[in-house]
Protein backbone atom coordinates (compact mmCIF):
# COMPACT_ATOMS: atom_id res chain seq x y z
CA UNK A 1 0.00 0.00 0.00
CA UNK A 2 1.14 3.22 -0.44
CA UNK A 3 1.11 5.48 2.69
CA UNK A 4 1.33 9.26 3.34
CA UNK A 5 2.06 9.86 6.83
CA UNK A 6 1.28 13.52 8.07
CA UNK A 7 3.54 14.46 11.39
CA UNK A 8 5.83 11.72 10.61
CA UNK A 9 9.06 12.79 12.35
CA UNK A 10 7.00 13.31 16.08
CA UNK A 11 6.62 10.91 18.75
CA UNK A 12 4.20 8.53 17.26
CA UNK A 13 4.75 9.23 13.39
CA UNK A 14 7.87 7.90 13.48
CA UNK A 15 7.58 4.85 15.01
CA UNK A 16 4.47 4.26 12.79
CA UNK A 17 6.52 5.12 9.80
CA UNK A 18 9.28 2.93 10.35
CA UNK A 19 6.57 -0.55 11.28
CA UNK A 20 4.68 0.43 8.41
CA UNK A 21 7.59 0.81 5.95
CA UNK A 22 8.85 -2.66 7.77
CA UNK A 23 5.27 -4.32 6.90
CA UNK A 24 6.55 -3.43 3.43
CA UNK A 25 4.15 -0.36 2.79
CA UNK A 26 5.36 2.69 0.22
CA UNK A 27 6.17 5.13 3.06
CA UNK A 28 6.42 9.03 2.43
CA UNK A 29 6.17 11.32 5.17
CA UNK A 30 5.28 15.21 5.63
CA UNK A 31 6.56 17.25 8.21
CA UNK A 32 7.14 20.91 9.09
CA UNK A 33 8.95 20.20 12.09
CA UNK A 34 7.29 22.72 14.43
CA UNK A 35 7.33 19.92 17.38
CA UNK A 36 11.29 20.27 17.07
CA UNK A 37 10.67 24.26 16.80
CA UNK A 38 8.70 24.26 20.30
CA UNK A 39 11.15 22.62 21.80
CA UNK A 40 13.63 25.61 20.97
CA UNK A 41 10.90 27.95 21.91
CA UNK A 42 10.54 26.16 25.34
CA UNK A 43 13.92 25.51 25.57
CA UNK A 44 13.60 21.96 26.21
CA UNK A 45 14.54 18.96 24.55
CA UNK A 46 13.62 15.05 24.24
CA UNK A 47 15.45 13.05 27.26
CA UNK A 48 16.35 10.59 24.25
CA UNK A 49 18.62 12.29 22.01
CA UNK A 50 16.58 12.51 18.67
CA UNK A 51 18.42 12.26 15.48
CA UNK A 52 17.74 15.19 12.45
CA UNK A 53 15.14 13.60 10.45
CA UNK A 54 17.64 13.48 7.22
CA UNK A 55 20.15 11.14 9.82
CA UNK A 56 16.89 8.70 11.11
CA UNK A 57 15.72 8.46 7.15
CA UNK A 58 19.31 7.45 6.53
CA UNK A 59 19.80 5.06 8.81
CA UNK A 60 16.91 3.44 8.32
CA UNK A 61 18.27 2.64 4.73
CA UNK A 62 21.63 1.60 6.07
CA UNK A 63 19.60 -1.15 8.20
CA UNK A 64 16.77 -2.17 6.49
CA UNK A 65 17.64 -1.48 2.60
CA UNK A 66 13.97 0.16 2.58
CA UNK A 67 13.72 4.28 1.75
CA UNK A 68 11.26 6.07 3.39
CA UNK A 69 10.68 9.46 1.17
CA UNK A 70 9.90 12.84 3.11
CA UNK A 71 9.05 16.04 2.74
CA UNK A 72 9.19 19.23 4.63
CA UNK A 73 5.68 20.80 4.46
CA UNK A 74 3.42 22.67 6.28
CA UNK A 75 0.20 20.46 5.95
CA UNK A 76 -2.15 23.59 7.43
CA UNK A 77 -0.30 26.49 5.31
CA UNK A 78 0.89 24.89 2.23
CA UNK A 79 -2.61 23.84 0.86
CA UNK A 80 -1.39 23.66 -3.32
CA UNK A 81 2.09 21.75 -2.36
CA UNK A 82 0.06 19.30 -0.02
CA UNK A 83 -2.88 18.96 -3.22
CA UNK A 84 -0.03 18.65 -5.13
CA UNK A 85 1.53 15.84 -3.35
CA UNK A 86 -1.66 13.88 -2.74
CA UNK A 87 -2.26 14.11 -6.49
CA UNK A 88 1.04 13.22 -7.51
CA UNK A 89 1.69 10.16 -5.02
CA UNK A 90 -1.96 8.76 -5.06
CA UNK A 91 -1.70 7.05 -1.65
CA UNK A 92 -4.34 4.15 -0.60
CA UNK A 93 -4.11 5.66 3.23
CA UNK A 94 -3.53 8.89 4.81
CA UNK A 95 -2.13 8.66 8.65
CA UNK A 96 -2.62 12.31 10.02
CA UNK A 97 -0.60 12.82 13.07
CA UNK A 98 0.09 16.36 11.95
CA UNK A 99 -1.03 18.90 15.24
CA UNK A 100 -0.30 20.64 17.93
CA UNK A 101 -0.72 17.42 20.39
CA UNK A 102 0.04 18.86 23.84
CA UNK A 103 -2.91 20.58 26.15
CA UNK A 104 -0.80 22.00 28.44
CA UNK A 105 1.14 24.16 25.84
CA UNK A 106 -2.36 24.77 24.18
CA UNK A 107 -3.42 26.70 27.58
CA UNK A 108 -0.09 28.69 28.05
CA UNK A 109 -1.00 31.74 26.54
CA UNK A 110 -3.13 33.61 23.77
CA UNK A 111 -0.33 32.77 21.12
CA UNK A 112 -0.29 29.48 21.87
CA UNK A 113 -4.20 28.99 21.91
CA UNK A 114 -4.34 30.70 18.83
CA UNK A 115 -1.73 28.79 17.43
CA UNK A 116 -2.86 25.00 18.60
CA UNK A 117 -6.67 25.83 16.90
CA UNK A 118 -5.79 27.62 13.71
CA UNK A 119 -2.94 24.86 12.95
CA UNK A 120 -5.15 21.74 14.07
CA UNK A 121 -8.30 22.82 12.22
CA UNK A 122 -6.47 23.99 9.24
CA UNK A 123 -4.54 20.87 8.92
CA UNK A 124 -7.64 18.83 9.21
CA UNK A 125 -9.00 20.86 6.93
CA UNK A 126 -6.78 20.88 4.31
CA UNK A 127 -6.13 17.16 3.84
CA UNK A 128 -10.28 16.95 3.39
CA UNK A 129 -10.03 19.45 0.72
CA UNK A 130 -7.28 18.19 -0.82
CA UNK A 131 -8.92 14.68 -0.84
CA UNK A 132 -11.97 15.93 -2.30
CA UNK A 133 -9.83 18.03 -5.14
CA UNK A 134 -8.20 15.61 -6.29
CA UNK A 135 -10.88 12.81 -5.80
CA UNK A 136 -7.71 10.83 -4.85
CA UNK A 137 -9.60 7.57 -2.78
CA UNK A 138 -7.55 7.57 0.10
CA UNK A 139 -8.66 6.29 3.45
CA UNK A 140 -7.81 8.95 6.21
CA UNK A 141 -6.68 7.68 9.09
CA UNK A 142 -6.92 10.29 11.97
CA UNK A 143 -5.42 10.44 15.21
CA UNK A 144 -8.10 11.79 18.05
CA UNK A 145 -8.23 11.85 21.81
CA UNK A 146 -10.38 10.06 24.11
CA UNK A 147 -10.64 13.22 25.73
CA UNK A 148 -13.40 14.40 23.43
CA UNK A 149 -15.80 12.35 25.48
CA UNK A 150 -14.54 14.25 28.90
CA UNK A 151 -13.83 10.99 30.90
CA UNK A 152 -16.63 9.29 32.03
CA UNK A 153 -19.51 11.05 33.86
CA UNK A 154 -20.58 7.43 34.79
CA UNK A 155 -21.23 6.24 31.34
CA UNK A 156 -19.57 3.13 29.52
CA UNK A 157 -18.13 5.46 26.62
CA UNK A 158 -19.21 4.20 23.33
CA UNK A 159 -16.64 4.41 20.42
CA UNK A 160 -17.95 7.56 18.73
CA UNK A 161 -21.77 6.86 18.49
CA UNK A 162 -24.32 7.43 21.20
CA UNK A 163 -27.81 5.82 20.82
CA UNK A 164 -30.29 8.36 22.27
CA UNK A 165 -34.13 7.77 22.55
CA UNK A 166 -35.98 10.73 21.79
CA UNK A 167 -39.73 12.25 20.56
CA UNK A 168 -40.08 12.17 16.82
CA UNK A 169 -41.83 14.43 14.82
CA UNK A 170 -45.12 12.56 15.71
CA UNK A 171 -44.75 12.46 19.09
CA UNK A 172 -43.47 8.65 19.51
CA UNK A 173 -40.17 7.73 20.80
CA UNK A 174 -37.67 7.05 17.92
CA UNK A 175 -33.88 5.82 18.54
CA UNK A 176 -31.09 7.92 17.12
CA UNK A 177 -27.37 7.07 16.61
CA UNK A 178 -25.59 10.41 17.57
CA UNK A 179 -21.88 11.73 18.02
CA UNK A 180 -20.96 10.90 21.60
CA UNK A 181 -21.64 14.90 22.58
CA UNK A 182 -18.13 16.52 23.03
CA UNK A 183 -16.92 17.56 26.26
CA UNK A 184 -13.14 19.08 26.14
CA UNK A 185 -11.35 20.07 28.90
CA UNK A 186 -8.44 21.84 27.00
CA UNK A 187 -8.04 24.11 23.78
CA UNK A 188 -5.96 21.66 22.55
CA UNK A 189 -9.31 18.74 23.41
CA UNK A 190 -11.51 20.89 21.98
CA UNK A 191 -10.09 21.24 18.87
CA UNK A 192 -10.28 17.01 18.11
CA UNK A 193 -14.01 17.64 18.83
CA UNK A 194 -14.41 19.73 15.87
CA UNK A 195 -12.11 17.81 13.99
CA UNK A 196 -14.73 15.35 14.52
CA UNK A 197 -17.52 17.53 13.22
CA UNK A 198 -15.27 17.99 9.52
CA UNK A 199 -15.11 14.25 9.20
CA UNK A 200 -18.50 14.04 9.76
CA UNK A 201 -19.26 16.47 6.93
CA UNK A 202 -16.73 15.31 4.15
CA UNK A 203 -18.11 11.98 4.87
CA UNK A 204 -21.52 12.26 4.11
CA UNK A 205 -21.23 15.20 1.17
CA UNK A 206 -18.44 13.66 -0.32
CA UNK A 207 -17.89 9.99 0.77
CA UNK A 208 -14.46 10.20 2.08
CA UNK A 209 -13.77 7.40 4.04
CA UNK A 210 -12.29 7.91 7.06
CA UNK A 211 -11.28 6.69 10.60
CA UNK A 212 -11.01 8.08 13.67
CA UNK A 213 -8.83 6.71 16.28
CA UNK A 214 -9.78 7.93 19.56
CA UNK A 215 -6.27 7.45 21.45
CA UNK A 216 -5.63 7.70 25.20
CA UNK A 217 -2.65 8.67 26.60
CA UNK A 218 0.47 7.36 25.20
CA UNK A 219 3.25 5.41 27.64
CA UNK A 220 6.41 3.84 26.93
CA UNK A 221 9.16 5.38 24.31
CA UNK A 222 10.88 2.59 21.81
CA UNK A 223 9.22 0.05 19.59
CA UNK A 224 10.57 -2.88 17.63
CA UNK A 225 12.27 -0.38 15.10
CA UNK A 226 13.37 2.51 17.09
CA UNK A 227 15.24 0.04 19.09
CA UNK A 228 17.38 -1.37 16.18
CA UNK A 229 19.72 1.53 16.48
CA UNK A 230 20.62 4.58 18.45
CA UNK A 231 20.19 6.84 15.38
CA UNK A 232 16.49 5.67 15.12
CA UNK A 233 15.70 6.52 18.95
CA UNK A 234 12.01 8.24 19.56
CA UNK A 235 11.52 11.09 21.15
CA UNK A 236 11.24 11.05 24.90
CA UNK A 237 9.38 14.42 26.31
CA UNK A 238 9.32 14.91 30.02
CA UNK A 239 8.99 18.84 30.32
CA UNK A 240 5.76 20.19 32.49
CA UNK A 241 4.22 20.72 28.81
CA UNK A 242 5.22 17.79 26.41
CA UNK A 243 5.84 15.11 28.96
CA UNK A 244 3.04 12.82 29.47
CA UNK A 245 2.35 11.35 33.30
CA UNK A 246 3.27 8.39 33.13
CA UNK A 247 6.37 8.62 30.86
CA UNK A 248 6.73 11.53 33.21
CA UNK A 249 6.48 9.58 36.85
CA UNK A 250 9.28 7.13 34.94
CA UNK A 251 11.81 9.55 34.48
CA UNK A 252 11.30 11.33 37.89
CA UNK A 253 11.98 8.46 39.75
CA UNK A 254 15.28 8.00 37.06
CA UNK A 255 16.12 11.10 38.04
CA UNK A 256 15.63 11.54 41.85
CA UNK A 257 12.66 13.87 41.66
CA UNK A 258 9.40 13.67 43.75
CA UNK A 259 6.85 12.16 41.40
CA UNK A 260 4.34 15.48 40.21
CA UNK A 261 0.59 14.02 40.70
CA UNK A 262 -1.44 17.16 40.30
CA UNK A 263 -3.99 17.01 43.10
CA UNK A 264 -5.49 14.17 44.79
CA UNK A 265 -4.77 11.93 41.89
CA UNK A 266 -8.24 10.55 41.50
CA UNK A 267 -8.31 11.34 37.62
CA UNK A 268 -8.40 8.38 35.82
CA UNK A 269 -7.49 7.84 32.14
CA UNK A 270 -6.92 5.48 29.20
CA UNK A 271 -3.51 4.65 27.93
CA UNK A 272 -2.00 2.32 25.72
CA UNK A 273 1.70 1.44 24.85
CA UNK A 274 3.38 2.93 21.65
CA UNK A 275 3.87 -0.49 20.47
CA UNK A 276 0.49 -0.80 20.35
CA UNK A 277 -0.29 2.54 19.00
CA UNK A 278 2.26 1.43 15.95
CA UNK A 279 -0.03 -2.12 16.08
CA UNK A 280 -3.26 -0.88 15.49
CA UNK A 281 -2.82 1.95 12.92
CA UNK A 282 -1.16 -1.13 10.84
CA UNK A 283 -4.89 -2.63 11.62
CA UNK A 284 -6.85 0.48 10.77
CA UNK A 285 -4.89 1.09 7.26
CA UNK A 286 -5.99 -2.79 6.57
CA UNK A 287 -9.20 -2.48 7.16
CA UNK A 288 -10.64 0.41 5.45
CA UNK A 289 -14.62 1.31 5.79
CA UNK A 290 -16.15 0.63 2.52
CA UNK A 291 -17.54 2.98 0.09
CA UNK A 292 -20.42 4.69 1.46
CA UNK A 293 -19.77 4.00 5.17
CA UNK A 294 -19.89 6.81 8.22
CA UNK A 295 -16.77 7.59 10.18
CA UNK A 296 -15.43 4.73 11.93
CA UNK A 297 -14.37 5.78 15.24
CA UNK A 298 -12.17 3.21 17.41
CA UNK A 299 -11.41 3.80 21.17
CA UNK A 300 -7.80 3.10 20.69
CA UNK A 301 -6.76 2.16 24.15
CA UNK A 302 -5.95 -0.41 26.12
CA UNK A 303 -6.63 0.34 30.28
CA UNK A 304 -7.64 2.66 32.38
CA UNK A 305 -5.50 3.87 35.53
CA UNK A 306 -5.91 6.71 38.12
CA UNK A 307 -2.98 9.14 38.50
CA UNK A 308 -2.34 8.43 41.63
CA UNK A 309 -2.44 4.50 41.25
CA UNK A 310 0.05 4.90 38.48
CA UNK A 311 2.10 7.28 41.01
CA UNK A 312 1.92 4.25 43.68
CA UNK A 313 2.81 2.10 41.18
CA UNK A 314 6.04 3.55 40.31
CA UNK A 315 7.06 4.57 43.88
CA UNK A 316 7.01 0.81 44.99
CA UNK A 317 9.22 -0.10 41.87
CA UNK A 318 11.65 2.90 42.69
CA UNK A 319 10.77 4.12 46.17
CA UNK A 320 10.46 7.44 44.62
CA UNK A 321 8.25 10.33 47.13
CA UNK A 322 5.01 10.81 45.54
CA UNK A 323 4.32 14.86 46.17
CA UNK A 324 0.75 15.74 45.70
CA UNK A 325 0.83 19.73 44.22
CA UNK A 326 -1.65 21.97 43.14
CA UNK A 327 -3.19 21.08 39.89
CA UNK A 328 -2.84 23.60 37.18
CA UNK A 329 -5.49 22.37 35.14
CA UNK A 330 -9.23 22.78 35.60
CA UNK A 331 -10.66 19.09 35.40
CA UNK A 332 -12.08 16.77 37.92
CA UNK A 333 -10.48 15.82 40.52
CA UNK A 334 -11.66 12.53 40.46
CA UNK A 335 -13.42 10.35 38.20
CA UNK A 336 -14.50 7.14 36.93
CA UNK A 337 -13.02 5.71 33.21
CA UNK A 338 -15.01 2.81 31.43
CA UNK A 339 -14.17 2.59 28.02
CA UNK A 340 -15.21 -0.02 25.00
CA UNK A 341 -12.49 -0.64 23.05
CA UNK A 342 -13.99 -3.85 21.19
CA UNK A 343 -13.22 -2.87 17.69
CA UNK A 344 -9.79 -2.95 17.77
CA UNK A 345 -9.80 -6.34 20.08
CA UNK A 346 -11.66 -7.59 17.47
CA UNK A 347 -9.50 -6.62 14.90
CA UNK A 348 -6.55 -8.82 16.62
CA UNK A 349 -5.32 -6.07 19.01
CA UNK A 350 -3.67 -7.93 21.77
CA UNK A 351 -2.92 -5.23 24.38
CA UNK A 352 0.82 -4.45 25.92
CA UNK A 353 -0.79 -3.86 29.67
CA UNK A 354 1.09 -2.23 32.26
CA UNK A 355 4.50 -5.13 33.20
CA UNK A 356 7.53 -4.34 35.70
CA UNK A 357 9.93 -5.33 32.72
CA UNK A 358 8.52 -2.55 30.42
CA UNK A 359 8.84 0.23 32.80
CA UNK A 360 11.70 -0.87 34.00
CA UNK A 361 13.06 -0.47 30.64
CA UNK A 362 11.58 2.88 29.86
CA UNK A 363 13.27 3.74 33.64
CA UNK A 364 16.12 2.25 32.40
CA UNK A 365 16.12 4.65 29.17
CA UNK A 366 15.36 7.82 31.49
CA UNK A 367 18.63 6.46 33.39
CA UNK A 368 20.63 6.05 30.53
CA UNK A 369 19.91 9.80 29.18
CA UNK A 370 19.25 11.81 32.88
CA UNK A 371 22.58 13.61 32.28
CA UNK A 372 20.20 15.23 29.19
CA UNK A 373 17.35 16.24 32.31
CA UNK A 374 16.79 19.59 32.98
CA UNK A 375 15.05 18.97 35.99
CA UNK A 376 14.27 23.01 36.26
CA UNK A 377 11.50 22.09 33.48
CA UNK A 378 9.64 19.30 34.73
CA UNK A 379 7.10 20.83 36.55
CA UNK A 380 3.65 21.71 34.92
CA UNK A 381 2.73 25.61 35.05
CA UNK A 382 1.08 26.19 32.38
CA UNK A 383 -2.25 27.55 33.71
CA UNK A 384 -5.58 26.49 32.93
CA UNK A 385 -7.43 29.38 34.77
CA UNK A 386 -6.36 33.10 34.25
CA UNK A 387 -7.24 35.42 37.30
CA UNK A 388 -10.90 36.92 36.41
CA UNK A 389 -12.72 37.61 39.71
CA UNK A 390 -15.77 37.12 38.45
CA UNK A 391 -15.19 33.88 36.69
CA UNK A 392 -13.37 32.41 40.15
CA UNK A 393 -16.24 33.23 42.11
CA UNK A 394 -18.31 31.29 39.53
CA UNK A 395 -16.01 28.40 39.73
CA UNK A 396 -15.75 28.32 43.41
CA UNK A 397 -19.68 28.58 43.82
P1 LIG B 1 4.07 15.06 18.20
O1 LIG B 1 3.94 16.51 18.48
O2 LIG B 1 5.26 14.35 18.71
O3 LIG B 1 3.96 14.79 16.63
C1 LIG B 1 3.17 15.58 15.76
C2 LIG B 1 4.02 15.85 14.53
O4 LIG B 1 3.25 16.62 13.62
C3 LIG B 1 5.27 16.66 14.87
O5 LIG B 1 6.42 16.05 14.31
C4 LIG B 1 5.00 18.04 14.26
O6 LIG B 1 6.19 18.67 13.81
C5 LIG B 1 4.06 17.69 13.12
N1 LIG B 1 3.13 18.78 12.75
C6 LIG B 1 2.33 19.51 13.57
N2 LIG B 1 1.66 20.43 12.84
C7 LIG B 1 2.05 20.26 11.56
C8 LIG B 1 1.72 20.92 10.35
N3 LIG B 1 0.88 21.95 10.32
N4 LIG B 1 2.30 20.50 9.21
C9 LIG B 1 3.18 19.47 9.21
N5 LIG B 1 3.54 18.81 10.33
C10 LIG B 1 2.97 19.21 11.50
O7 LIG B 1 2.73 14.37 18.75
P2 LIG B 1 2.41 12.83 18.94
O8 LIG B 1 2.51 12.52 20.38
O9 LIG B 1 3.16 12.01 17.95
O10 LIG B 1 0.88 12.82 18.55
C11 LIG B 1 0.49 12.55 17.21
C12 LIG B 1 -1.03 12.64 17.11
O11 LIG B 1 -1.60 11.68 18.01
C13 LIG B 1 -1.56 14.00 17.53
O12 LIG B 1 -2.55 14.43 16.64
C14 LIG B 1 -2.13 13.77 18.90
O13 LIG B 1 -3.22 14.59 19.11
C15 LIG B 1 -2.52 12.31 18.87
N6 LIG B 1 -2.44 11.69 20.21
C16 LIG B 1 -1.25 11.64 20.90
C17 LIG B 1 -1.23 11.05 22.17
C18 LIG B 1 0.02 10.99 23.02
O14 LIG B 1 -0.07 10.59 24.22
N7 LIG B 1 1.18 11.34 22.49
C19 LIG B 1 -2.41 10.49 22.70
C20 LIG B 1 -3.59 10.58 21.97
C21 LIG B 1 -3.61 11.16 20.72
N1 LIG C 1 -0.87 14.65 35.45
C1 LIG C 1 -0.35 14.59 36.73
N2 LIG C 1 0.97 14.84 36.86
C2 LIG C 1 1.79 15.13 35.83
C3 LIG C 1 1.25 15.19 34.52
C4 LIG C 1 -0.10 14.95 34.37
O1 LIG C 1 -1.04 14.31 37.70
O2 LIG C 1 2.99 15.34 36.05
C5 LIG C 1 -2.31 14.37 35.26
C6 LIG C 1 -3.06 15.49 34.54
O3 LIG C 1 -3.48 16.50 35.44
C7 LIG C 1 -4.18 14.71 33.88
C8 LIG C 1 -3.57 13.34 33.58
O4 LIG C 1 -2.41 13.25 34.40
O5 LIG C 1 -5.21 14.50 34.80
C9 LIG C 1 -3.17 13.13 32.13
O6 LIG C 1 -2.27 14.17 31.73
P1 LIG C 1 -1.28 13.93 30.49
O7 LIG C 1 -0.42 15.13 30.35
O8 LIG C 1 -0.61 12.61 30.62
O9 LIG C 1 -2.30 13.76 29.27
P2 LIG C 1 -3.20 14.82 28.49
O10 LIG C 1 -2.89 16.21 28.84
O11 LIG C 1 -4.62 14.38 28.61
O12 LIG C 1 -2.75 14.63 26.98
C10 LIG C 1 -2.15 13.44 26.47
C11 LIG C 1 -1.54 13.80 25.12
C12 LIG C 1 -2.67 14.21 24.17
C13 LIG C 1 -3.70 13.10 24.11
C14 LIG C 1 -4.25 12.76 25.49
C15 LIG C 1 -5.11 11.52 25.48
O13 LIG C 1 -0.59 14.85 25.25
O14 LIG C 1 -2.12 14.43 22.87
O15 LIG C 1 -4.77 13.46 23.27
O16 LIG C 1 -3.11 12.43 26.34
S1 LIG C 1 -6.43 11.60 26.64
O17 LIG C 1 -5.85 12.02 27.95
O18 LIG C 1 -7.00 10.29 26.74
O19 LIG C 1 -7.36 12.61 26.18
Amino acid sequence: MKVLILGGDGFCGWPTALHLSVQGHDVTLIDNLSRRHIDNELGVSSLTPISPLDIRLAAWKDLTGRTIAALHMDVAREYDRLEATIERLAPDAIVHFAEQRSAPYSMKHARAKRYTVENNLAATQNVLCAMVETGIDAHLVHLGTMGVYGYGGGLRIPEGYLTVEVDDSDGARTQREILFPPDPGSIYHMTKTQDQLLFYFYNKNDGLRITDLHQGVVWGTQTRETRLDERLINRFDYDGDYGTVLNRFLMQAAVGHDLTVHGSGGQTRAFIHIQDTVRCIEMAIGNAPAAGERVRIYNQMTETWRVGELAKLVARMTGANIANLPNPRREAPENDLCVDNACLLDLGLDPTTLRDNLLSEIIDVAQLYAHRCDESRILSTSPWVRPRPSHAEAIAS
